[in-house]
């Protein structure tokens, strides 16, 4: 799916500011029709914003079930005989979508964009009334999944993963116009030949009026390096710069629809990456040359915005990778705002795209997070309509995602049971659908430490193996000597399999400012020992090609003995200030020898 630009032919408004909420709990208000008026009793919220944490209000934070947002905003005059398209990037996890009294769009999934065309209900100049009911339920047939509890206290929603189910309109949205004969979507894969940038595309189009295809290739100074015509065709490019890790050079792809009197119909202009990725025996080669991941399982999160994208800690976020030596991060466990991809693409840092496939795990989820008695997969928990949700998530992931040069891997689940047969049966078709979907990138899971090796049935399905572990933490706590032994024993075996490892987490939950000279779990100095224990064990086994510790930042989770104010294992506090472990990775990752 396009996102909205500025063209020649193309135009766009945001809807970003403050919007009025009226929360729900009832679940009165589709019944009671609240999108045929002005909402009652609302209050000001920001969007882009998790509501969660803006209002001093327990019921707010701890809200279950449907969160009505209404705006108002005014069609440009100059929309006439426009295509008029009302756009969400996202509305967590699920919304339905009204302008006046008109149904016009209904979405599930809460990490990736949905739009619908308003035209026949936009009059240029006149105001548009929206209303966006967004439901943050979880249930085994929600991704991520979950389960809302009746209690004599009200409904509570309890869920299997590690980080607050922050709800509401977390990213922009947007009021754009296109022609009525438009560029529907484009597709761009690329290739090198030598020395040679090879740039294959595809444009599909819409609308009445007949029309050409044409698409102009510049580089990053503006040059015309390659023209096309046709809706499919192969571009090549001597001698091009390529896009590589550190290096994020963007040519950008005009692509043009011509009317016969030779007028441009609409313009839309997608950048491009010229580059390769490949995994080849032990090898992750991007442009032909290994490549080593350093960096993060991030989050999406920050104090009173929750899940809210801001350009703010966009921007500062990759100077800190930057500053630390990171060269990747993987999107645990949920795709992220477009911009973040647009910034990485822009700055040569390396992506793991995930789906927000966590939590299908039973075994763990009774082990840590306290949810006792149900089975994986079952016909009552996660099943067959679950994965059809799920399948749904990496269609809509990889339509959003597709031409990103900074996406190298799809990561399609993070820690599901994966040492079951039905386990395997639940993921074989998701590894095909995602392979067929995008035969250029490589596909993995992130594998759990209560499958390892010898017991996953679902690791030899991946191109890459993903693995997260905490020896030193979850288990032998504390005891880094044999946590050494032990995870060394074990990467050895993976090694076995021949498929490059990427160790997508490993940490300790540290407390800033808490210190001592012994060994001790949660202090400053744990955290940089039991880095240095994991990297020992990273540097004498060849098939580790990355390292991605977790976590970038501390982060909200929901309450529970386990955490303290959060999760504690970010490199830096979740307002980004460095904790000792910073400075420790940076000094490994910005060594030149
Ligand atoms: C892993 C999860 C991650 C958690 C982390 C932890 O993938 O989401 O936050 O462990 O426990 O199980 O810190």
């Amino acid at each position: 799916m396009l996102r909205p630009q500025d063209t020649r032919t193309r135009e766009r408004k945001s809807l970003t500011g403050l919007w009025r909420l009226r929360l729900d709990a009832a679940g009165a208000g589709r019944g009671d029709r609240w999108f045929a008026g002005e909402l009652d009793d609302a209050v000001d919220v920001p969007v882009p914003a998790s509501y969660n944490d803006v209002l001093a209000d327990a019921a707010v934070r701890d809200h279950v079930g449907d969160a009505w947002y209404q705006t108002t905003v005014r069609v440009p005059r100059g929309w006439a005989g426009e295509r008029v398209v009302l756009r969400f990037d996202s509305a967590t996890h699920r919304a339905v979508v009204w302008v006046g009294d008109t149904q016009v769009a209904e979405h599930e999934g809460g990490y990736t964009p949905f739009e619908a065309d308003v035209t026949h209900l936009a009059v240029p100049g006149e105001e548009l009334r929206v209303t966006a009911v967004v439901n943050n339920e979880l249930t085994f047939e929600t991704i991520p999944p979950g389960v809302v509890e009746d209690t004599p206290h009200g409904r509570r929603q309890r869920y299997f993963h590690d980080f607050f189910n922050y709800a509401g309109l977390h990213r922009a949205v947007w009021l754009y116009a296109t022609p009525a004969t438009y560029v529907r979507d484009v597709t761009v894969v690329t290739d090198l030949d030598g020395s040679t940038g090879v740039v294959r595309y595809s444009v599909e189009s819409a609308g009445d009026a007949a029309r050409t295809t044409r698409v102009t290739l510049r580089d990053a100074e503006r040059r015309v390096v390659a023209t096309g015509e046709g809706e499919q065709g192969e571009l090549r490019v001597a001698g091009a710069h390529r896009w590589a890790p550190g290096d994020g050079y963007l040519h950008e792809l005009d692509v043009e629809l011509v009317g016969d009197d030779g007028a441009t119909l609409d313009s839309y202009l997608q950048t491009v990456g010229i580059r390769t990725v490949e995994v080849r025996g032990i090898e992750f080669l991007i442009n032909g040359e290994p490549f080593r991941f350093t960096g993060f399982g991030k989050h999406e999160d920050s104090a009173v915005r929750g899940k809210g994208h801001d350009d703010a800690f966009l921007v500062h976020d990759f100077a800190l990778l930057d500053w630390v030596g990171a060269n990747s991060f993987r999107t645990s466990h949920y795709p992220y705002a477009d911009e973040v991809y647009d910034y990485a693409d822009r700055h040569g840092v390396v992506v793991i795209d995930e789906v927000a496939a966590v939590g299908q795990n039973m075994g763990l989820a009774g082990g840590i997070f306290g949810t006792q008695g149900y089975t994986t997969f079952s016909p009552e928990t996660v099943n067959d309509r679950s994965r059809e949700v799920h399948a749904q998530a990496i269609r809509e992931l990889v339509a959003r995602d597709k031409n990103h040069p900074s996406v190298v891997l799809w990561s399609i689940a993070n820690e599901p049971e994966s040492d079951t047969d039905a386990a395997r049966a639940y993921f074989e078709p998701l590894f095909a659908l995602t392979r067929e979907l995008d035969p250029t990138r490589p596909v993995g899971f992130v594998n759990v430490m209560l499958a390892p090796h010898g017991k996953c049935q679902v690791s030899e399905l991946g191109d890459v193996l993903m693995l997260n572990r905490y020896y030193g933490w979850y288990v032998q706590s504390g005891d880094l000597v044999a946590a050494e032994a032990a995870w060394r024993e074990e990467l050895e075996a993976w090694a076995g399999d021949g498929k490059p490892i990427i160790i997508t987490e490993y940490g300790a939950d540290t407390v800033p400012g808490l210190h001592s000279v012994t060994p001790t779990p949660w202090t400053e100095e744990y955290q940089v020992e039991h880095l240095d224990m994991n990297h020992r064990v990273f540097d004498s086994v060849d098939a580790v090609v990355g390292e991605q510790v977790w976590n970038f930042a501390d982060f909200q989770t929901s309450s529970g003995v386990m955490r303290v104010g959060g999760n504690k294992k970010g490199v830096f506090t979740r307002d980004r200030q460095p904790k000792a472990a910073a400075h420790a990775l940076r000094r490994r990752w910005t060594r030149t020898s």
